[in-house]
């Protein structure tokens, strides 16, 4: 990848192949998302950390055609559409539109943009719009990864009481209890009919990111821990104790519909304290 496929701001960059945040920084030095060493920067190669866009299908190919896990979006180049800095806040629009490699993988005609502003906060905006005479369904994720000290010590709350699939179980049905989450092993849990905000309490950096969301109603819990970190190999075999996925959209139960015409809009919000 050349420089002309990254925009480089003073508090973030952001990567146009899979309009891919790559980095923020909230405060001077202190980046809050987490961007493997190992990552590859290739054309039509997801990288590993910042927030990887899922859309329009979330995790393996849901009809067992061989298609690419998390849908296309992430692999492909996005068009920039607008880029202003002002006084340290910088913003970016990014659009993808159908074209014949996404309708080869999926037979839709739509416009998507993203819509990213990096300062103090991190926002977040990702548009679906449905230019097909047919509905459209679909599922879409910020698949956000946040920098943590040392994930055995951070608290995840806000999630008290939501019912999720475990990944790490087979995808049994299971309902978290009142407790802030911990992680102890390996997490992969998908929260359906989720749309609380989030808070990862961050005892070694002394810090929390609060992950709050507007019309997004699923949340994703991922830490692949030992021996899953150990078989990607675009993630060094320590690298996932500084990582947590507190990841937002609309999937699965939530996946969603939108007649001819429509546009859905989902936002996130990631703010430090
Ligand atoms: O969002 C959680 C998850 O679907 C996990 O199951 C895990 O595989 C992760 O995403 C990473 O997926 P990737 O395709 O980027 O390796």
């Amino acid at each position: 990848m050349d420089d002309r496929t990254w925009l480089r701001t003073r508090r973030g960059e952001l990567c146009l192949w899979g309009a891919h945040v790559t980095r923020w920084q909230p405060r001077a030095g202190d980046d809050a998302l987490f961007l493997s060493a190992r990552s590859r920067f290739e054309p039509g190669v997801p990288i590993r950390g910042g927030v990887p866009l899922v859309f329009p299908w979330f995790g393996d190919d849901p009809e067992g055609r061989g298609r690419p896990a998390h849908g296309f979006a992430r692999r492909v180049p996005w068009r920039l559409l607008e880029a202003a800095e002002d006084a340290g806040t910088s913003r970016a629009v990014l659009q993808l539109d159908d074209d014949d490699t996404t309708r080869a993988l999926w037979p839709h005609r739509f416009r998507a943009h993203l819509d990213v502003t990096f300062g103090d906060a991190l926002e977040l905006e990702f548009a679906v719009e449905n230019r097909d005479a047919a509905p459209l369904r679909f599922e879409a994720l910020l698949h956000t990864y946040l920098r943590v000290g040392d994930v055995r010590r951070v608290l995840l709350r806000g999630l008290a009481g939501a019912r999720y699939f475990d990944k790490t179980d087979g995808m049994r049905h299971k309902v978290q209890d009142d407790a802030p989450l911990r992680v102890v092993g390996e997490v992969d849990r998908t929260y359906v009919g989720a749309p609380g905000a989030c808070a990862v309490e961050d005892p070694v950096l002394g810090r929390t990111l609060h992950v709050h969301k507007e019309h997004a109603a699923s949340t994703v819990v991922w830490n692949p821990w030992v021996d899953k970190a150990r078989a990607l190999a675009d993630l060094g075999d320590d690298e996932y104790l500084q990582m947590l996925c507190v990841e937002s959209g609309n999937v699965m139960d939530d996946a969603v519909m939108l007649a001819p015409g429509e546009r859905h809009a989902l936002r996130v919000r990631v703010e430090v304290s």
